[in-house]
């Protein structure tokens, strides 16, 4: 029997990066998304946590923030969350204050605020292992007294120190009610919040608590009168007169908030924190290096050319295993399959050859994730974005902007929904604009087949990695000019300062970077069995369909003296080109002409719109209709190589040229081709009319810029 549910809630709440999801994770046993740089969680997540002795509460995972006068959609969930705001939610029971053990300070200026709600709360010292290392020791005890007797918990999430403690913690904090010492307000201000409550409550039944009145006194913005529904004409001239008295009591009312509670706080940490002797400046020291002016970007630079050219170099191997089990596989089913052409070709060419072609990029997607994950959970990621921040400010895109933006090299949604971390919404619209512009993890299969088949062989692995690093540019390159014409002409976005706070250096832990490893690779995987399979086997159709002997009959006729082997590739040859595929691909192509792309290419680029990986399965069933059990999946890669125009122009001069390649990898870089970005799109702007035009825009601009550089590049070489 598991333990009854006592129907409490309870809310992590602290400063961005302190570890509040580590310890959901262990306190629920659940799996939420984890990473060191601020903002990673960006909405609200519930999870049972038991307390022990049958006591179950349910546990609420928030974003991290610094203070309740909350600015940015991030933020406002974690307000709103406290204040019962949230639809289908009520007001947390308990609140679980996490904290930097190594930074209380600063930290426990979000707890004075907590303070005010009149909650239960239990305060968590997060990181002890790093206070330690720091050589920081904590009286907690004292520092438990000094607050009022509430629970002070000394943890290390990650190891799972602790943790047990705050089961048992949380247990007496809802049974005793333990509330945190509230500040002491100057005479003039306490006065002044009185006239504030007792106005905005005057002749209604709202409930305006002490932390309301404070927010309403103290933010410039009016997000907390609206949510009391404190109409503008009403609350106007009470304001005015309320912040007049803390002036006249010699305060700055935008100030007075923080000046009390640091005071407090002083006060209240004297003689808690001791410390020894202990390493710390190490992150300090290395910043001195790693964000250097001139070396910084240098060192970024080189680290990315080091990132893909070992990602190429490390999954060759696995990559050639899959590829001998796709070929053992196709040798496999299709021999006793010969007596049905049409099964064979199904299962030979089109499943196995086209979701076979896609999954061999699995362990380059392995290889990619376990890097990202270093480079996130070390804390250079955060780094990276400082770096972009200061190369690119000019283009007028807010500060907070090149974390999404970074992530977005993995994939565009997760990003699209960290943009909830910029306050202004402009500033936000401008980047969720430009983050599908990052090269995802989709297009990388997309260009390694380009380069892994062409760049490579023809100009070794050195240029295969420039290519590399340079397509993942492209998209910034467009993206940056952009965000400038958004930002500073259609948006007229206001100047931000940079507020991103840069996390602490960290080896980065095995368990997170390999989770995160496998549920992208458990993602890859389930595409192939889902889009990638179904798009597959109706490009297939189309390729195959319809089967009319008379096409056969008539190559037989035309060619007589061929040998057996050729006269069946000439034959499946004319099968595809009268196929349903054939016929669209060729109808629609010369929209595709100035851009070097014959029809298959064509074919596949329209086939990748719901999901732009698809092109790789795609011409894996294209080029691999008819080459039948003997082709092997290296046939890809050659039947690439060796295709020609057959007519026209450029009749005997290969498909496939640099040219043509590099319009390929850059139309791939630019387009449009997500369903899921898109949606999400619509999602976070609030309507599809940014989506629309996102979809519009890029998808234009991809088609112009890859037929600029194939007329260039095919003059050139
Ligand atoms: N050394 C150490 N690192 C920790 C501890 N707890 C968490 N971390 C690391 O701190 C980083 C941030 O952890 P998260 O759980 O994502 O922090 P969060 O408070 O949820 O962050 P946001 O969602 O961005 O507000 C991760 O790299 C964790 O592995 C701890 O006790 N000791
Ligand atoms: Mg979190």
């Amino acid at each position: 029997m598991s333990a009854p549910d006592t129907g409490l809630l309870v809310a992590l709440v602290g400063n961005p990066n302190t570890g509040k999801s580590t310890l959901f994770n262990a306190l629920t046993g659940l799996r939420q998304r984890v990473g060191n740089y601020p903002g990673v969680t960006v909405a609200r997540k519930s999870g049972t946590c038991d307390l022990g002795e049958g006591q179950k509460v349910e546990l609420v995972d928030l974003p991290g923030l610094y203070s309740l006068s909350a600015a940015s959609p991030d933020e406002q969930v974690v307000t709103d969350a406290l204040a019962g705001n949230i639809a289908g939610d009520r007001r947390p029971d308990a609140v679980l204050l996490v904290v930097d053990a190594t930074n209380l300070l600063r930290n426990l200026f979000l707890a004075s605020q907590v303070a005010e709600l009149g909650l239960p709360v239990v305060l968590v010292l997060n990181q002890a292992d790093v206070a330690k290392e720091q050589g920081l020791r904590i009286d907690t005890d004292l520092l438990s007294r000094r607050l009022g007797g509430v629970p002070v918990v000394l943890t290390s999430a990650w190891k799972g120190e602790g943790v047990a403690e705050i089961r048992r913690a949380l247990a007496r904090a809802l049974a005793e009610k333990t509330q945190l010492a509230r500040v002491a307000w100057p005479a003039e201000i306490a006065r002044a919040l009185g006239d504030v409550a007792a106005a905005a409550s005057a002749g209604t039944d709202r409930a305006v608590s002490a932390a309301d009145a404070q927010r309403l006194l103290f933010d410039a913005t009016p997000s907390t009168a609206e949510r009391l529904g404190w109409s503008a004409a009403a609350r106007d001239k009470v304001l005015r007169s309320a912040r007049d008295r803390v002036r006249n009591a010699g305060y700055n009312p935008m100030a007075a908030e923080p000046l009390v509670h640091y005071a407090h706080l002083r006060a209240l940490l004297d003689g808690v924190v001791a410390e020894g002797l202990g390493k710390a400046g190490r992150t300090a020291a290395v910043d001195r290096l790693l964000l250097h002016r001139v070396l910084g970007p240098v060192l970024f630079v080189g680290i990315m050319l080091g990132f893909f050219a070992s990602v190429f170099w490390l999954a060759k191997f696995p990559m050639g295993w899959i590829q001998s089990g796709v070929d053992a596989l196709k040798l496999f089913v299709a021999p006793p399959l010969e007596p049905y052409p049409m099964l064979q070709s199904l299962l030979a060419d089109g499943i196995v050859g086209g979701v076979g072609a896609f999954l061999t990029f699995l362990p380059q997607i392995l290889i990619l994730f376990l890097f990202l994950g270093v480079l996130e959970d070390s804390g250079y990621m955060a780094r990276a974005a400082f770096i972009m921040d200061r190369l690119f400010s000019w283009c007028g895109l807010n500060g907070k902007s090149f974390v999404p933006m970074l992530s977005g090299f993995a994939c565009a949604i997760p990003s699209l929904l960290s943009t909830r971390t910029i306050e202004d919404p402009k500033a936000r619209l401008a980047t969720a604009f430009v983050v599908p512009f990052m090269s995802c993890s989709a297009r990388f299969p997309v260009y390694a087949l380009m380069c892994g088949a062409f760049i490579g062989p023809l100009y070794g692995a050195g240029w295969e990695s420039v290519v590399m690093v340079a397509m993942h540019c492209v998209g910034l390159l467009f993206a940056v000019p952009t965000a400038f014409v958004l930002t500073r002409l259609v948006l007229k976005v206001k100047p931000q300062p940079f507020v991103l706070e840069l996390p602490r250096y960290q080896l980065p832990k095995p368990r997170d970077v390999l989770w995160r490893m496998w549920q992208n690779a458990a993602e890859f995987v389930s595409k192939a069995g889902t889009v990638i399979f179904a798009i597959t086997i109706v490009v297939w159709a189309l390729s195959y369909f319809p089967r009319d002997a008379a096409v056969a009959e008539r190559v037989r006729a035309a060619s007589p003296t061929l040998s057996a082997d050729a006269l069946r590739a000439r034959i499946q040859a004319a099968y595809v080109e009268q196929s349903y595929m054939g016929r669209f691909g060729k109808a629609v192509q010369p929209a595709f002409d100035p851009l070097g792309f014959d029809w298959k290419i064509t074919v596949g680029v329209l086939a990748s719109f719901p999901a732009r990986e698809v092109i790789v399965s795609t011409l894996g069933v294209t080029y691999s209709v008819g080459e039948g059990a003997e082709a092997d999946s290296q046939a890809l890669r050659k039947a690439m190589q060796d295709a020609r125009w057959p007519e026209g122009p450029r009749a005997g001069s290969p498909i496939f040229s640099l040219a043509a390649v590099l319009a390929l990898m850059v139309f791939f870089a630019l387009c449009s081709q997500c369903g899921p970005t898109v949606a999400t799109l619509a999602q976070e702007t609030g309507g599809w009319r940014w989506a629309a035009l996102s979809f519009g825009y890029m998808t234009l601009l991809a088609w112009a810029v890859a037929a600029l550089v194939y007329q260039v590049v095919s003059r050139l070489a």
